[in-house]
This record gives structure tokens, C-alpha cells and sequence, in this order.
């Protein structure tokens, strides 16, 4: 497999890239099927906050799985992925370390996640994260899709703000800044969406009557990274052994960017902390 020099350069620009028909129907079938297996049968250890069969939130009932690659071989498997290795290695001109893996069921009536940055919560340093976002069927609005923010990459950490928790299982939004749009990731089983850590995106809930949205993401950040936020050890090469260098990055509340009017026009201004930008407003 050889990735195109346009993609790179889209990726790049823009701060994603959809990749139709990565992985084949048959793989999306078995994975999806494993995955759901593993959640109706309690989760394996994996399922945030445990399974409640009997609750009335859908996402009680079909929890995300987090960080199964630590004790699954399917998991891991499809985390060090070649084709992903290959993607990311061309985006970024070093081979990237990978760090985590979710899977996602969101059943019909399930919330959304509200828009965020992954970078905030993994603290990659130098450099940043990445994610390759896996459809196991088809997407679309209905369901719940991934909205990105097309050009948001180029942006620092926003401060966030409450979410709507009718809408999204997370507490925190980030603004969009003026002149940027959220667009709707409509895709296949089999299309992969890879995204930089510092892309603003997020997706609605499932309204629909009777499909899930199943979804499996990798989780990976730069070759070159010396820190990372402690949840996300351990840190693996792509040929599966572990790196012991890295070092925890730890949380200090950490700057972020407040979108403020000076004059009539938008402009970020750096805050030390979401405590500071929440005082300056
Ligand atoms: O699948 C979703 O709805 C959100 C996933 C996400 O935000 C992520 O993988 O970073």
C-alpha cells in the first residue's frame, strides 16, 4: 500500500483525512460482532463504569469499552494495524507510538460526545496525538455521526465550556471559532476517519429507531513525544514491545485560548487556566 502524496498534503492542510474501504466488510463484520459480544456478556473488564443491562440509558446498557488492546489480542491487533502504521508514519515523517483504543456502541437513543480536543487530555510533549477512527457499519447523521472542524488543528487548546448533557455523555464544549464549520463525516463500514489531536470534533446523538453506531479508534501520538498524561502508559511501539522512556506529563490545569471581541473582530486570547478564563467571563 502506498499513501498519496494528496492525502498527506489534505491531511496536513486540513487537520483530517477520510480513507474510503480502509478495512474489508468481512473485518467490520468480526470485529463488530467481537465487540459486542464482549459488552453483552459484561464487558470483559474493559466497560467504562460497568454494564447495566437493565438501565434505561442506552449508554449504561452498552458502555464504551476503554483500552481493551491491554488485555485483548483483537484490540491490539487492530491498534498496531499496518495499514494505520502506514498512514500515520506518512502524515507525520516518524513512526508514531500508539497509546489507546475505545470502542463505541452508541445504540439508537445513546448521547453524543459534545466537541472537544483530544490533545487537552492526552498532553502529548513535544508534538501532539492522533486518531484513526474506524466506522464498523455505515454512518450517517442519523446515527450519530463525527462532526470535524475542518482547519481547527492549526488552533491551540480552547477553553472549554458545559455541554449539554441531554446531547453529550462528556461535560465540556469547546467554542468554534468564527469562520470555521463543523462538517458531518458520512461514511461506509470499512471508512477510516484519522484526525490530529488539536482538531476540534465531536458527534450528536443516535436518533435513530434502531441502528447502533458501532466504532472502534486508535489513539496514537507523535515518534518523537517525551511526555504523555499518565493514563495513557503503556505507550507501544508498532512492533508491539513497549517504550519506557516517556515520562508522565502532568495535569496543571494547563493555558488555554478564550474567544474574545476586540473591536468587532475575534481574536484568541491565551488564559492561564479554564479557572482564569472562566473569572475573565
Ligand atoms: O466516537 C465518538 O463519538 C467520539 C470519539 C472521539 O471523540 C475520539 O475518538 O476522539
Amino acid at each position: 500500500m502506498r499513501v498519496l502524496d494528496s492525502d498527506v498534503a489534505f491531511y496536513r492542510a486540513h487537520g483530517y483525512l477520510l480513507v474510503s474501504g480502509l478495512f474489508s466488510t468481512e473485518e467490520c463484520e468480526f470485529l463488530r460482532t467481537y465487540f459486542t459480544d464482549m459488552v453483552e456478556r459484561g464487558g470483559d473488564g474493559w466497560a467504562e463504569g460497568g454494564v447495566d443491562a437493565e438501565s434505561d440509558d442506552p449508554l449504561r446498557r452498552y458502555p464504551r469499552l476503554l483500552q481493551p488492546h491491554r488485555g485483548d489480542e483483537v484490540a491490539l491487533k487492530f491498534m498496531l494495524d499496518e495499514r494505520i502504521r502506514e498512514y500515520l508514519t506518512s502524515f507525520y515523517e516518524r513512526e508514531p507510538l500508539a497509546v489507546q483504543t475505545m470502542v463505541y456502541f452508541k445504540p439508537p437513543g445513546a448521547r453524543g460526545q459534545a466537541l472537544h480536543q483530544d490533545q487537552r487530555y492526552l498532553r502529548v510533549d513535544p508534538g501532539t496525538c492522533m486518531a484513526a477512527w474506524l466506522a464498523l457499519e455505515d454512518i450517517d447523521e442519523g446515527n450519530g455521526c463525527m462532526s470535524v472542524v475542518p482547519d481547527s488543528h492549526e488552533l491551540p487548546m480552547l477553553c472549554a465550556g458545559e455541554a449539554n448533557y441531554e446531547l453529550s455523555f462528556t461535560g465540556e464544549q469547546v467554542p468554534i471559532p468564527e469562520g470555521l464549520q463543523p462538517v458531518p463525516m458520512i461514511m461506509k463500514a470499512g471508512d477510516m476517519l484519522f484526525f490530529n489531536g488539536s482538531l476540534i470534533h465531536g458527534s450528536g446523538p443516535n436518533e435513530s429507531e434502531t441502528r447502533f453506531r458501532k466504532i472502534i479508534v486508535g489513539h496514537y501520538i507523535e515518534g518523537e513525544a517525551e511526555k504523555v498524561a499518565k493514563y495513557y502508559f503503556p505507550v507501544y511501539r508498532f512492533d508491539g514491545t513497549t517504550v519506557d522512556e516517556l515520562v508522565e506529563n502532568p495535569w496543571d490545569g494547563g493555558p488555554c485560548g478564550l474567544l474574545v471581541d476586540r473591536e468587532g473582530k475575534q481574536v484568541i486570547e491565551m488564559m492561564g487556566s479554564i479557572e482564569e478564563a472562566k473569572a475573565a467571563h
